[in-house]
């Protein structure tokens, strides 16, 4: 039977355990540039089996959130290329996380203060997250967006391609995920909440789900499949998406995927960093994982949330899982790999210091010093 802490080769990668840390966004990168402290925090963090970086901007349209980093000027490829080499110095691995977050956005964050994008012109229900320039941070009402132009979608493609590339060739990523999932928007495309069009691009499943696909199928011309992964949340309600029939929009997304013989495909299953029920919202999983499979889908099934130690090593000994991503773990416990071998008791995090701030909360929580067993 595989085990949390085999080695597993993920497309072109070796991976030493099966460990993942999840995409965690920290607004600690003012001006979008990443910084010698995030160098810090994912070096620290090395010995996962892969390291997904947090959310990062493709664009300055894409972003969405005071001091989250982005990957489309000089400035901020030179401060991931810090982050990267950290981390690969102390011999890990790390995928950048692609991200527009489309209507999820505010005017203020916006270039020229426009309205942001998306697929429609409906408002979501949510707040974003700004911080003033005297410090100060403050939870405010998403903009109302603006609806895409069908024009305006391969020049969106092209974005996501370029900073495919920029990833690996100038920041020194070993590979890229796309976030295609927690409501934003690619996931706003593809699900009827959100998606009202009446164009090529809205409608029936196949016109849903084919910004998506346009997107992936480029990322993989660009750097080949076997460094890319994708990440999905069926039936999140994070920022206010919804679809009015999941199951049979994601089985049809995995046939599609299949050809493209990615890294992996990583699924939030629930609400992210919620409950994993959401109630109304039933999903069967496994038959997606299936339906992926049946259609020749090969790489590593990545699951996420709400995860300890006992559940992630059920779901890779009865083969529901190769990998297992782990989020509010991954901040209090650097060393969540040997805290989870040698059975340790693990850290707390401090929910006041997840969003914005220093090393306080960030770099300062410790590795283990004691191999004191929790049982
Ligand atoms: C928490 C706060 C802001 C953004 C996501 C990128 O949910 C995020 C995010 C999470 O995917």
């Amino acid at each position: 039977m595989p085990s949390l802490f085999d080695a597993l080769q993920v497309g072109r990668w070796r991976l030493p355990n099966r460990i993942v840390m999840a995409p965690l966004t920290r607004n600690r990168a003012p001006d979008a540039i990443p910084t010698p402290l995030m160098a810090e925090y994912y070096a620290q963090r090395a010995s996962a089996g892969l390291l997904i970086s947090e959310a990062t901007a493709i664009s300055q349209q894409g972003q969405g959130y005071a001091h989250v980093p982005g990957l489309y000027s000089t400035e901020q490829l030179d401060g991931w290329r810090r982050v990267t080499d950290a981390v690969h110095k102390r011999g890990g691995r790390i995928v950048c996380q692609l991200w527009h977050v489309g209507r999820i956005s505010h005017v203020d964050l916006q270039p020229e203060h426009q309205a942001p994008v998306a697929p429609s012109a409906i408002t979501a229900k949510t707040t974003t997250f700004l911080i003033y320039p005297d410090g100060t941070g403050k939870f405010v009402p998403v903009s109302e967006p603006r609806e895409l132009d069908a024009s305006e979608i391969p020049g969106l493609v092209h974005d996501f391609r370029h900073a495919a590339r920029f990833a690996v060739a100038s920041a020194g990523f070993d590979g890229v995920e796309l976030h295609g999932a927690n409501g934003y928007l690619i996931d706003q495309f593809l699900k009827t909440g959100a998606n009202k069009r009446s164009d090529d691009y809205g409608g029936p499943i196949e016109n849903r789900a084919r910004f998506l696909l346009e997107v992936m199928r480029t990322i993989v011309e660009e750097i080949g499949g076997d460094r890319v992964g994708l990440r999905l949340a069926p039936v999140t309600p994070a920022n206010d998406i919804d679809d009015e029939d999941p199951q049979r929009l994601f089985d049809y997304v995995m046939r599609e995927l299949a050809p493209l013989k990615l890294a992996y495909i990583h699924v939030v299953e629930g609400a992210t960093s919620g409950p994993r029920e959401v109630e109304g919202r039933p999903f069967d999983y496994r038959a997606m994982r299936w339906a992926y499979r049946d259609a020749g889908g090969e790489g590593a099934w990545m699951v996420n949330n709400g995860y300890d130690r006992g559940m992630a090593e059920s779901a890779i000994e009865s083969g529901d899982a190769d990998l297992v991503a782990f989020g509010r773990p991954y901040i209090s416990n650097p060393d969540l790999v040997e805290r989870f071998r040698s059975n340790t008791q693990l850290a707390d995090s401090h929910r006041a210091t997840y969003y914005g701030g220093g090393a306080q909360g960030y770099t300062d929580y410790p590795a283990t010093v004691s191999k004191a067993t929790a049982d």
